[in-house]
Parts: C-alpha cells; structure tokens; sequence
C-alpha cells in the first residue's frame, strides 16, 4: 500500500480531559443538576436563556486556564508530516487543537470562542461572556446572539464534506469519545465500508462503538497517542524508502 494514504481523525470530550477540560459524561453528563442535553438544546436556550449562556460563558471563560495536552501536539505533528490526505474533525468546542498547531480541522459541534447572530446569521469571534445585552455588529440587532454551537436537534457542521472524506480515507483514528452521540458515532460505519481501512479506537475504557474496531489502544490520549503516531510515521517513512 502506498504511502500517500488517506487519513481521518475524530475527537471527543477525552482529547482534552487531560487539558483539564470535562468531559460530557464522566460525571453522568450533569452540569450544576442539568442534564447537558437539556442545556445544549435550542429549547433549553428558549426555556432559560440565563442559564445556557452561563453554561457556555463559564466554559467559554476556562479555556484560558487550559493547555494543549501532549495527544493534541501528536495529531498536529502527524498532520505535519504525513504525505498523503489529513483530515482532523473534532466533536469539542474548545480550541486546543488550533493552540496546538492543527489547521486541517472541522469543528462539526462549533466553537466556543464564535457567536452568531440569530437575526442576521453573522458568525463572528467572541471571547468574552455573552448575553441578552449583547449587540450584533452585524446588523446591529440586541438580545440575538447565540454560542456559535451545535445543540441537540441541530444540524452539524460540514457533514457533507466529513462523509467523503470517511469514504475514501485509509485510516480512521477515532480519539477520546464514547460513541454516544450522532451522526459523529455513526463515522465509524461510514469509513469500514471501504474494506481496506484500518480503523483505531483510542479510549481509557469501553464505549459504545468499540466493537466495531479491530484496534484499540487503551490509555490516556497524552500517553498513547504520541506512541502511536511516531510509529505510524516511522512505517510509513520505511514503506516510503522502500518503495523508491
Ligand atoms: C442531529 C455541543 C439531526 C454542545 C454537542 C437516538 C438515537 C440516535 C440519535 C439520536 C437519538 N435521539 C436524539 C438523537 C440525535 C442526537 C444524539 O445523538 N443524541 C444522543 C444523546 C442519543 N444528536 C443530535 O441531536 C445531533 N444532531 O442529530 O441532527 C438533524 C437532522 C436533520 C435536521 C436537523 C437535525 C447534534 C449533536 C451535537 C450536540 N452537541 N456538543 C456543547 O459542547 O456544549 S454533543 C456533545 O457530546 C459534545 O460535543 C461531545 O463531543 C459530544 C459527544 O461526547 P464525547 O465527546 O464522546 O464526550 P463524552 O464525555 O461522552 O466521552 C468522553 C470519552 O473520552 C469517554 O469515552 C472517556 O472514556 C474518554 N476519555 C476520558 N479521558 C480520556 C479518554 N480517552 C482517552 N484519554 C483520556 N485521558
């Protein structure tokens, strides 16, 4: 097989657990008492719109205090120093990937440092709190602005563009999530429809896809991750070398 294969990655909530950024469901998916899918749902935003802002402010507010983990810095060297096609998409909403130097990357859940304007649709970079005060510069609207983020019931971003990269990649790494939540649990299926793809599941523990992976590699992201692509580096260099 040549060297210039097709890579795909997907990340959860585990990518950044050691960042220090909570995960969604180790701590059964609560936040102050909510359930995060009462939360991150545009009915949860029209039910209380204090307390999905405060949801999102305060989190939006962590990310200063957090760190690209040593898995990060491993998916951005493997981005850089792989020959053939690379494509990161990420379920998180933090920006830890950019900070550690992917830049083929889809946020398919959004982005905790872009709002939106419900008004007029603009999508602009926000690192502040929002609220119902905060005006759209757009089109100068009040009381419109919403976390640019993917609740449950919307649509994800970019699927199109996941779902033919998942059909023509050779490898599809999936890192740190527990298979509960679609379309992003289904990508599996998606790329093992190409017979040939070697598909990886990174995980401290079982989840809810694990049987359909013929690899797993069990451990922190931080840990494994760094081994796990200097390996795939070093064969592919090899597989290169050989086949001059
Ligand atoms: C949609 C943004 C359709 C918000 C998020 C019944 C069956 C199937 C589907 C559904 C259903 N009922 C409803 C649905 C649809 C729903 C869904 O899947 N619900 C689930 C709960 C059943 N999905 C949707 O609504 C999606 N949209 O389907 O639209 C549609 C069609 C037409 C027209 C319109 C719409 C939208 C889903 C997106 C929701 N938004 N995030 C925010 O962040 O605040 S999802 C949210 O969960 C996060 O994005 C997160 O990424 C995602 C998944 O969680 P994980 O990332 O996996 O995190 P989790 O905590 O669960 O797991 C962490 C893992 O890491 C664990 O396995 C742990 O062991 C591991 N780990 C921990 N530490 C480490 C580690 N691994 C390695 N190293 C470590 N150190």
């Amino acid at each position: 097989m040549s060297a210039e294969r097709n890579i795909v990655v997907l990340t959860g909530a585990g990518m950044s657990a050691e960042s220090g950024v909570p995960t969604f469901r180790g701590e059964d998916g609560l936040w102050e008492g909510h359930h995060i899918e009462m939360v991150a749902s545009p009915e949860g935003f029209a039910r209380d719109p204090k307390l999905v802002q405060r949801f999102y402010n305060l989190r939006r507010a962590a990310l200063k205090t957090v760190e690209p983990n040593a898995g990060h810095l491993a998916l951005a060297r493997l981005e850089r120093e792989w020959r053939g096609d690379f494509l990161l998409v990420t379920q998180n909403v933090d920006d830890l990937h950019e900070r550690a130097g992917s830049e083929k990357l889809l946020h398919m859940h959004g982005e905790l440092l872009k709002a939106r304007c419900r008004n007029c649709g603009e999508v602009c970079s926000w690192s502040e709190d929002l609220s119902s005060d905060t005006r759209c510069a757009a089109c100068g609207k009040t009381g419109e602005m919403r976390p640019h983020i993917v609740w449950f019931g919307e649509m994800p971003f970019e699927l199109e563009t996941i779902t033919n990269a998942l059909k023509s990649a050779d490898i599809f790494l999936c890192i740190g999530t527990s298979g509960v939540v679609y379309p992003a649990a289904g990508f599996a299926r998606t790329a093992a429809q190409n017979s040939s793809c070697r598909l990886v599941e990174f995980n401290i523990e079982n989840t809810a896809i694990s049987r359909q992976f013929r690899e797993r590699v069990i451990g922190p992201v931080s840990v494994e991750l760094p081994k796990f692509v200097e390996q795939l580096l070093s064969d592919t260099h090899r597989q290169a070398w050989l086949e001059r």
